[in-house]
């Protein structure tokens, strides 16, 4: 028989740093899961920093990774999928070929969509993106985990109210045949000191999860809590039906990451004597984090709807 938890992830590489596949491999192989990376750029550090260097995996190469690994009788083996931040087309394209060949092999595959366009009403990769992730790739996946302002690309309206998200996840359900959907992030709540998150399920679970931002008081955000939130949310949702207490689980798990990484920052910067804070600063503080991936403590519950 197969191994059953073995994901493979394709996503970005930075050398110093955590976002895409550097936040998504250590919580996977924490929660017992194998970590095949295919590393859709190798940047030296994320794109918030003043200089980025690197290489981007052209679709051509990403092909020739995946006929290897179909060459040498591996699709088999994979439980699940999980794509990320992909910043051209025709990379985008040829995802939606693996998914289709990976289904072929393994009709149980599980296809994780991280639709990641942008946060904030800011879009930060090529606008022709958004009609391939609409028609081509969502269409494929069993769980997407969209924030807020994903969403309001996908379905061209704003989400101002809880009807307008439950209507916008009705039409990921029906219109595009999303089994899970899940909204990582939103602003749809009266204090500007909480974050919600919405999970529906096609079986009829509604739930919401309303977060403290941490770090708001000294207005501190951070990189690649996405791509943790839907890594976290894969690992938790494994043979378990129960996707209130995945979301409890995914969401213990990135408030202690957070908790820590705010924690673990220069003195000068939680004084509030440093404002002007370097990415390096704000990188997710992971690998302190271990116990935390293991075992969440789970604080904050969902509400059902
Ligand atoms: N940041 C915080 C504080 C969160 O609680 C969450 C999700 O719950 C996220 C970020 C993830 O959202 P996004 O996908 O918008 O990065
Ligand atoms: O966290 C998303 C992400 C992924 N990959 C790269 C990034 C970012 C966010 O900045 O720069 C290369």
């Amino acid at each position: 028989k197969t191994i059953k938890k073995r994901v493979l992830s394709i996503q970005s590489h930075v050398v110093h740093g955590y976002v895409g596949n550097k936040s998504a491999t250590f919580p996977l192989e924490v929660l017992g899961f194998e970590v095949d990376a295919i590393n859709s750029v190798q940047f030296s550090n994320h794109t918030g920093y003043k200089v980025v260097k690197g290489q981007v995996l052209q679709e051509k190469e990403l092909a020739d990774l995946f006929d290897g690994l179909e060459q040498n009788n591996l699709l088999q083996h994979y439980s699940h999928l999980l794509t990320g931040y992909i910043g051209n087309a025709s990379f985008l394209r040829q995802v939606s070929a693996i998914v289709k060949k990976l289904r072929e092999i393994n009709p149980d595959l599980i296809y994780v969509c991280d639709p990641v366009m942008g946060d904030n009403g800011t879009m930060y990769v090529p606008k022709e993106l958004l009609p391939i992730y609409r028609d081509e790739i969502i269409p494929l996946a069993d769980i997407i985990t969209p924030n807020q302002y994903e969403v309001e690309l996908l379905v061209e309206r704003p989400l101002k109210t809880d009807e307008d998200v439950w209507s916008a996840v009705k039409w990921f359900h029906e219109t595009k045949g999303i089994k899970t959907v899940v909204i990582s992030s939103s602003e749809i709540v009266k204090s500007s000191s909480t974050l919600k998150s919405y999970l529906s399920d096609s079986n009829g679970t509604k739930s919401t999860l309303e977060i403290p931002k941490q770090g708001c008081q000294i207005n501190i955000s951070f990189t690649g809590t996405g791509d943790l939130f839907a890594a976290l949310f894969l690992a938790h949702s494994y043979n378990n039906q129960d996707l209130g207490s995945v979301l409890e689980n995914t969401i213990a798990s990135l408030q202690a990451v957070i908790k820590r990484t705010l924690s673990l920052m220069p003195e000068d910067i939680l004084s509030g004597k440093r404002t002007e804070i370097h990415s390096h600063d704000r990188e997710l503080k992971l690998i302190q984090s271990k116990k935390d991936l293991e075992e969440p403590k789970v604080v904050l519950r969902v509400q059902n709807v």
